[in-house]
């Protein structure tokens, strides 16, 4: 019996890396099938010649693309063409906490950035650094590409952010031979291979990334409104000093959180995303919503 880590699924037929690297083509046994038990790519598994006999028990799951397992969602956002935009950053982020992910910022295209632009977004920015990593990148310059491979290893990693913000690239600036088409509208590695049948971790320097973006949309369907205020972790901790325990930082009296706005300590526009996202999800049709 073997230990290892699942990279891909095909057909029913499940790839299965070892400890020392090696491939395997498995199929699970017919008893999970009967116990409704799914093994999934990125699981970790007991496998022997052709079989999977037991699923390890998972840190977390995703299910578009389905995979076990995430450590982290790399999230790219351009710093021009698409220009920078706070609010899809919040946005993504409240998807990617409300997963229980941990967000990694990168912030691409930096060289098309003027010097003082370039200062200017890394000033609004340096609150985010507070509560997350961020990194600057340019696959031209190759700014920092060591230190997203540094972070990347030996993790399992998925990709965020919107059509155009450099996710191909960076993969390909990693890894040349993946040779993916950029500037390709919403498709990614393995066109037209692609249903939710076939999932695929490639690597990533040496760790694995899912070979489709895991949150490419923004479809807050299963976040309640009520909910949000979790996944601003800036808030998170002040929300203690506010003086009703369910506050929703909006318009209850004694909010820490809105104190610390006006006092500065909260970025403002981070805010203004927060009542945004708040809003819109409030005002989504009922059949999404789990609020009343
Ligand atoms: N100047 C510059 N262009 C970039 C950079 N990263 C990506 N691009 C360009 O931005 C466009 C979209 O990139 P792509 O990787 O396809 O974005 P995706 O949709 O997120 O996968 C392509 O034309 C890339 O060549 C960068 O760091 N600098
Ligand atoms: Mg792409
Ligand atoms: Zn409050």
């Amino acid at each position: 019996m073997k230990k290892g880590r699942i990279i891909k699924l095909v057909g029913g037929i499940y790839t299965v890396v070892d400890e020392e690297n090696k491939r395997y083509r498995v199929k699970p046994l017919g008893i999970f099938r009967h116990r409704n038990i799914n093994p999934k790519v990125g699981d970790l598994v007991d496998f022997n010649e052709d079989s999977i006999t037991k699923v390890h028990e998972r840190k977390n799951e995703l299910y578009r693309p389905m995979i076990a397992n995430v450590d982290q969602a790399l999230l790219v956002n351009s710093a021009k063409d698409p220009d920078f935009s706070f609010l899809l950053l919040d946005k993504f982020l409240t998807l990617i906490e409300a997963n229980d992910i941990l967000p990694i910022i990168i912030v691409t295209k930096i060289d098309l950035l003027t010097e003082k632009e370039y200062l200017d977004l890394k000033a609004k920015l340096s609150y985010y650094q507070k509560f997350y990593k961020v990194i600057y990148f340019s696959s031209i310059t190759k700014d920092n590409l060591d230190v997203i491979v540094s972070i990347a290893k030996d993790k399992i990693n998925v990709l965020a952010g919107q059509t155009g913000a450099g996710k191909s690239t960076i993969l390909n600036t990693i890894n040349p031979e993946l040779n993916i088409k950029t500037n390709e509208i919403s498709k990614a590695l393995g066109r037209g291979k692609h249903t939710t049948r076939h999932v695929e971790l490639i690597e990533f320097g040496e760790g694995y990334i899912a070979d489709t973006p895991g949150f490419s949309g923004l479809e807050f369907k299963n976040i309640d409104s009520q909910e949000v205020k979790y996944y601003f972790i800036d808030f998170f901790e002040l929300s203690k000093h506010c003086k009703f325990n369910e506050c929703t930082h909006l318009h209850e009296p004694g909010c820490e959180v809105k104190r610390q706005v006006k006092k500065g300590n909260i970025l403002e526009e981070r805010y203004n995303d927060y009542k945004f996202i708040y809003n819109e999800i409030k005002a989504q049709k009922p059949m999404y919503r789990r609020d009343k």
